[in-house]
């Protein structure tokens, strides 16, 4: 803790399985450790956010469902919710994870305020909030209004910054947070996942990810099946849900034995530490925050160099990329380090010590601080 006042903090984000309400979750987490008041404010309590942790609060917002409306609106229950949060514990700064809808629905919320009420708005965008909705003619003029209004904006990586300045065209200042990752001691053994994997000597390959079509699981999927012999293989693949849609893959190309999958799960550091390698097979990817927890595990990964990966990892030193969608030259990388466990190894010890020196809380979370008391003032 600083000799600073401590601030008062809102964080909205998505709070199912999704690198960027992972990660918001982790930064609120850090800063009420760091003694701030932290308040959540989303439709669910963020699937890893703890509870009985001091400072550290979780505000619903409720949604009606009227039968006037076609599609249920979030955005302004959020909005009204955000402004009560702020007035009720006099927010310092509201900041929000994606953009859409939240950065729209803080500008909103700091509009319902009197101005000695208004919080300070940071934007931090993750991704697809730029790279795919940013293109969306139906989408593009309110984030960049909203970036725009924001009182200071994010990214993850210095590509989502030079994506969200040609994408979307937004010239205002944007500064670059990489993503951070606080692994907790695993909660079981070795022995004891291994055994509820029901595994035995396989090599493990590990894959974590929300499964949209981006993600490229069918390439995943078809880059597994390359490898040999398949027998001394497993793919443990943790999702949010969806994995039946590629059912028919799985079956079409005989995985079925291959495949170990876990749902929704929050102890991920007790799978970590039974994965031999990551594989990260998508077509687009702002950081990729899946490829640094499996790092603070020794475990390198193979990946598709799209994004911002790159600055994740560093071909060849802390793990190996391959283009975009080609499972061969994928699938020859990942099963050289099967064949080569010494490379391997090395390639984890690299993956680990890089994580540890630029992608820890230690690292990043002061950098979110200094940015929350240089807009607030405080
Ligand atoms: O932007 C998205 O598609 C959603 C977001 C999420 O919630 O999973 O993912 C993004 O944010 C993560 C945390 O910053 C990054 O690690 C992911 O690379 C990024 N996803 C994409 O860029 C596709």
């Amino acid at each position: 803790m600083s000799n600073l006042a401590p601030l008062k903090i809102g964080i909205t984000c998505y709070p199912t399985v999704g690198g960027s309400g992972i990660l918001a979750t982790a930064l609120g987490e850090e800063l009420a450790a760091r003694g701030h008041e932290v308040h959540f404010i989303s439709y669910e309590r963020p699937f890893r956010l703890p509870t009985g942790q001091p400072r550290l609060y979780f505000h619903p917002v409720a949604i009606n469902h009227y039968g006037l409306f076609k599609y249920p609106d979030y955005t302004l229950p959020l909005s009204v919710r955000m402004a009560e949060v702020s007035r009720e514990f006099q927010l310092d700064v509201l900041h929000v994870h994606y953009a859409v809808p939240h950065a729209t629905a803080a500008i909103l919320a700091r509009h319902m305020l009197p101005p000695e009420l208004q919080p300070r708005v940071v934007t931090t965008l993750h991704g697809t909030d730029t790279t795919l909705l940013g293109c969306d003619p139906g989408y593009r003029p309110a984030i960049h209004h909203a970036l725009t209004a924001s009182d200071a904006v994010t990214t993850v990586s210095n590509f989502l910054k030079r994506e969200t300045e040609r994408v979307l065209g937004f010239a205002g200042p944007t500064e670059v947070i990489h993503n951070f990752f606080t692994p907790r001691s695993p909660r079981r053994s070795r022995a004891e996942v291994r055994q509820e994997l029901g595994l035995r000597d396989e090599f493990v390959i590990f894959h974590s990810s929300n499964l949209r079509p981006l993600k490229r699981i069918d390439v995943l999927l078809e880059t597994v099946a390359r490898l040999q012999p398949r027998a001394a293989v497993k793919l443990l693949l943790l999702a949010g849900g969806g994995f039946a849609h590629y059912a028919a893959d799985v079956f079409r190309l005989g995985l079925e034995d291959m495949v170990i999958l876990r749902e929704n799960v929050t102890d991920i550091e007790d799978y970590l530490q039974v994965a031999d390698l990551g594989l990260f097979t998508s077509d687009s990817e702002s950081f990729c925050l899946s490829i640094l927890e499996a790092m603070f595990f020794g475990c390198p990964s193979v990946a598709t160099r799209v994004g911002g990966i790159p600055e994740v990892v560093e071909d060849g030193q802390s793990g190996r990329l391959a283009p975009a969608g080609d499972a061969i030259a994928l699938a020859t990388a990942v099963q050289n380090l099967m064949d080569h466990p010494e490379r391997r190894r090395q390639l984890g010890e690299a993956a680990q010590q890089r994580a540890q020196e630029n992608f820890t809380a230690a690292v990043i979370v002061p950098q979110y601080e200094a940015l929350y008391r240089r807009v607030s003032g405080s």
